[in-house]
């Protein structure tokens, strides 16, 4: 058992502040960061006087002040498409990412020189957290690209001083067979990647003791402790929580750490986090669940005064075994965006992905269909089920019964912990697309 002396961190200092002097200093960066953008951006400038908040106030403000400042979602960052909230001139910007933009224009981001460096400090703090050291071999599967994960990870490796093998997403077969000649001990992918990678190993016939991997970081997507289980026993790796998004950063905006792996250590120093009731925006004490909002405290490029994430979570700041002194964020239960309403019953993936991976028979794979009959909305649940199931029951058809009585348990299960009345599809192995980045769980017909 380490003493929290000989736990490996990247920044001690940092990540051991006390409260006190974390405050001082998140507050004077609160104040830096207002400046900047009462200054440079005029979208926000306007609403910040619409509050009443301008440069006389922001001087003479505290850190509970920040709950009278305007709120930013993801449509201010569309509606300025694509640069109108920067804070620096083109000339300072060294890189831009974006959304993929699936429900609309991309939401474009940019970085100066300065915040790739707090970005790469960001990420190597989390990679340290999660036992990375500059002696690791690190095979980064996020996707390089427009998408922060790739790059953001790639940067924060290197910083470590640690190897890095940028993968990124796809051709499953041959990152496999680097996994196995190269040794990486870290695999950082989506969870449903890692997942992919550990099926298509199984069907390479690959020896588990022929690859080196013992952690994996995951993130970029919802996925559940049931995951996280089955993760850890196919792959037999243990499994650890990264989360982060692009309007905020990118990934490294928190992390689960190795030794205490109760929720992820948010870089308070660099991200300013609060829960705000999502209906009426009020702000909830500590231990509530509610919608994670973040506000930027050392980025130049573009700002952000508490972007609303949409994502669910709550905040502790009980001690941690690691003895880091950040605060900690709970899993992300679920995406607000996410909410199914199904025949009035409101519901979120994560809940029908709890439970179907508590049923042995059904493989991890699977994809919810929506779509409306006469103005009501119906959900079909398109699941696997295994290979072993197939081979004790003959072939799919001649399980028919068989499949028939598992449809029923499941159903059944949905129903009485969801109160959901679903129609089940059971799929041969292989039929649902396989995710090479951050997996399609719910496609809408509706649309
Ligand atoms: O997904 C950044 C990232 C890359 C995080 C790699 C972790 C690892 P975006 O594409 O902007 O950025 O998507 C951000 O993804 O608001 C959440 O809804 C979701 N998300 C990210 N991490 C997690 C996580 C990257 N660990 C959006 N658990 C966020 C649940 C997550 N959801």
């Amino acid at each position: 058992m380490n003493t929290k002396s000989d736990i490996y961190m990247w920044n001690r200092a940092a990540e051991t502040i006390s409260r006190a002097d974390l405050q001082e200093l998140q507050l004077a960066r609160l104040k830096k960061t207002l400046t900047d953008v009462y200054a440079s951006v005029p979208t926000i400038a306007r609403r910040m006087d619409d509050c009443g908040f301008g440069q006389k106030q922001i001087d003479g403000m505290s850190l509970q002040d920040l709950k009278h400042l305007p709120f930013t979602r993801k449509t201010d960052l569309r509606e300025n498409y694509p640069f109108g909230l920067f804070a620096r001139p083109m000339d300072d910007i060294v890189r831009l990412h974006a959304s993929s933009g699936t429900k609309g224009k991309p939401t474009v981001v940019g970085y100066t020189h300065k915040d790739i460096e707090t970005w790469a400090e960001a990420c190597a703090r989390s990679l340290a957290a999660a036992s990375a050291r500059p002696s690791d071999l690190i095979h980064n599967s996020y996707g390089y690209g427009l998408f922060t994960g790739g790059m953001g990870m790639h940067y924060g490796a290197e910083r470590l001083g640690a190897t890095v093998v940028p993968a990124s997403g796809g051709r499953t077969q041959q990152q496999i067979m680097l996994l196995q000649d190269f040794g990486s001990r870290i695999l950082l992918s989506t969870p449903s990647y890692a997942l992919n990678m550990a099926y298509t190993m199984a069907e390479m016939g690959v020896a588990r003791d022929s690859i080196k991997l013992e952690v994996g970081i995951f993130g970029a997507e919802p996925w559940t402790e049931e995951m996280r289980q089955q993760l850890e026993n196919v792959l037999q790796i243990k499994a650890l929580d990264i989360y982060g998004l692009s309007e905020v950063m990118g990934p490294g905006v928190s992390i689960e750490c190795y030794h205490g792996r109760q929720g992820l250590h948010i870089w308070e120093d660099f991200f300013l986090p609060e829960i705000i009731d999502p209906v009426s925006g009020e702000v909830l004490p500590e231990g509530s669940e509610g919608e994670l909002v973040f506000t930027s405290l050392q980025k130049e490029a573009i700002p952000v005064i508490r972007y609303r994430t949409g994502d669910l979570s709550t905040l502790t700041s009980e001690p941690c075994p690691c003895g880091r002194t950040m605060r900690r964020m709970a899993r992300v239960r679920a995406r607000l965006d996410d909410m199914l309403i199904i025949r009035g019953v409101n519901l979120y993936p994560s809940e029908i992905e709890k439970c179907l991976l508590s049923l042995e028979e059904i493989a991890p794979h699977y994809q919810l269909v929506v779509d409306r009959q006469k103005a009501l909305d119906t959900l079909d649940i398109h699941v696997e089920v295994t290979e072993a199931m197939i081979q004790k029951w003959g072939c799919f058809e001649d399980g028919e019964m068989h499949l028939k009585a598992l449809s029923g348990e499941i159903k059944k299960l949905l129903k009485d912990s969801l109160g959901l009345t679903a129609s089940l599809v059971l799929m041969k192995p292989g039929s649902i697309p396989r995710s090479e980045g951050k997996a399609v769980r719910v496609v809408d017909k509706r649309k």
